[in-house]
């Protein structure tokens, strides 16, 4: 069965770890992966979550199965963080979600899912988008089209372009859109283009499915909730696949969720009863620990004032490491003005460097970054903003 296989291409984003953990020189830095490391270059495991973890320990819990859609809890609070406290749609019994493996696991659920209600429906990504929307939707049988998104120019968004296009979908189209710190590019929509995007949206019967994988990374987890509450209100069904990968720290535990809001409870029953068959058919039910760890902080009111303190902490260095860079990068006489590096938004970076100049960085000083020019901020150091601002000003320089 085996002998005609294909080698599989790497993953162009997760493979760069690969290439990272072979270097042997002591001064590489790794600025592929999306992962957010503390100044010391750690990935931080919060003492929120610690202090979860620790009592669930003590507790000596019992590792039954969950329930397919996960812990209600879990469940409960994913949709509060999404729509607020004391939001219509929920208290109308609109809003299904299911806990799932990670905002992959949630993507791929809603994918499953939308391709068994309409096999010929087309999925519209961002141009450029995360490199696993295209592969997921097209593996879960999808026609994968591209809307005009970012603007290389003005290193920001194309916005007329992104309307434009929309507005020549057909009804039925799945819209995936970054709901905060678009990656790869850190350029986000304002307040007012989202307002503009769902008019599109309803206007053209386009079924929004919002992927938040960074949801305080912004400005704030209220904030940052903009585009999902603007969907919200517009009275559109919609998908939402939350991540906590990023905002708990807890990339390995794979918690994530998926999030379904319909036109009635009723509604919402039965498509919450359908979603159960998706994973039911794929992996039966959700692990325990990372959803029980994330559902204690949520609903503690102490763990979870130490929870966002400690999002703050993230933000606010990896905000402090946007602001360092650009002043090396200036000091350093880099060509070209970076302050647009400030502007963008969670935790990467469209530094505008060509895949020659990444290629540079590498193989002359041992910095990773993706071919595309995106760079992890959220993983800079004080200790290396000098070094890295260095070698981006020599493969810049003309
Ligand atoms: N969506 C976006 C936009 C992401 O950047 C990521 C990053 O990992 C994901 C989804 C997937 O999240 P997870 O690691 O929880 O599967
Ligand atoms: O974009 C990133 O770097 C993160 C991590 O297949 C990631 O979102 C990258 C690639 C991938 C899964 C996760």
């Amino acid at each position: 069965v085996f002998s005609a296989v294909e080698l599989a291409p790497r993953d162009p984003i997760l493979g760069l770890n690969e290439a990272y953990a072979a270097d042997r020189r002591e001064t590489k830095v790794n600025l592929g992966v999306g992962v957010y490391t503390d100044d010391q270059g750690r990935i931080p495991l919060l003492r929120s979550v610690a202090e979860a973890e620790q009592a669930r320990v003590a507790a000596r819990a019992a590792r039954g199965y969950l329930p397919i859609d996960g812990i209600a809890a879990y469940d409960a609070a994913v949709q509060k963080l999404l729509f607020g406290a004391d939001s219509a749609l929920v208290a109308e019994g609109r809003a299904v979600t299911v806990q799932a493996l990670g905002g992959t696991g949630a993507l791929k659920l809603g994918a499953d899912f939308l391709k068994r209600l309409d096999p010929s429906a087309h999925v519209a990504i961002s141009d450029p988008s995360w490199e696993n929307h295209r592969a997921l939707f097209e593996a879960a049988g999808f026609a994968v089209d591209t809307y005009r998104y970012y603007d290389a120019a003005s290193h920001g968004v194309d916005f007329a372009g992104m309307l434009a296009d929309l507005r020549g979908y057909a009804a039925g189209t799945v819209v995936v859109l970054h709901a905060c710190c678009h990656n790869p590019t850190g350029v986000d929509l304002d307040d007012a283009q989202w307002a503009q995007v769902v008019d599109v949206l309803r206007e053209r019967q386009l079924v929004p499915f919002l992927d938040i994988a960074y949801q305080g990374f912004g400005e704030s987890i209220e904030a940052d909730a903009t585009a999902v509450r603007r969907v919200a209100a517009s009275g559109l069904p919609f998908l939402v696949a939350s991540s906590f990968s990023k905002s708990f720290s807890l990339y390995g535990e794979r918690v994530g969720a998926l999030t379904l809001v319909t036109a009635s409870s009723d509604e919402a029953k039965r498509v919450l009863s359908q979603v159960k068959r998706v994973i039911r058919t794929n992996y039966s039910n959700p692990p325990t620990h990372g959803g029980t760890v994330v559902a204690t902080v949520l609903n503690d009111a102490t763990l979870r004032a130490q929870w966002e303190s400690e999002l703050g902490e993230m933000r606010d260095r990896i905000r402090a490491m946007r602001d360092g860079l650009v002043e090396r990068l200036k000091a350093n006489g880099a060509q070209g003005d970076f302050e647009f590096v400030r502007q963008q938004r969670g935790m990467f970076s469209y530094s505008g460097l060509t895949s020659a100049q990444v290629d540079r960085l590498r193989d002359e000083f041992g910095i990773y970054a993706v071919s595309t020019g995106r760079i992890c901020v959220a993983a800079l150091r004080s200790s290396n903003l000098d070094m890295v601002a260095k070698a981006i000003a020599t493969v810049s320089a003309n």
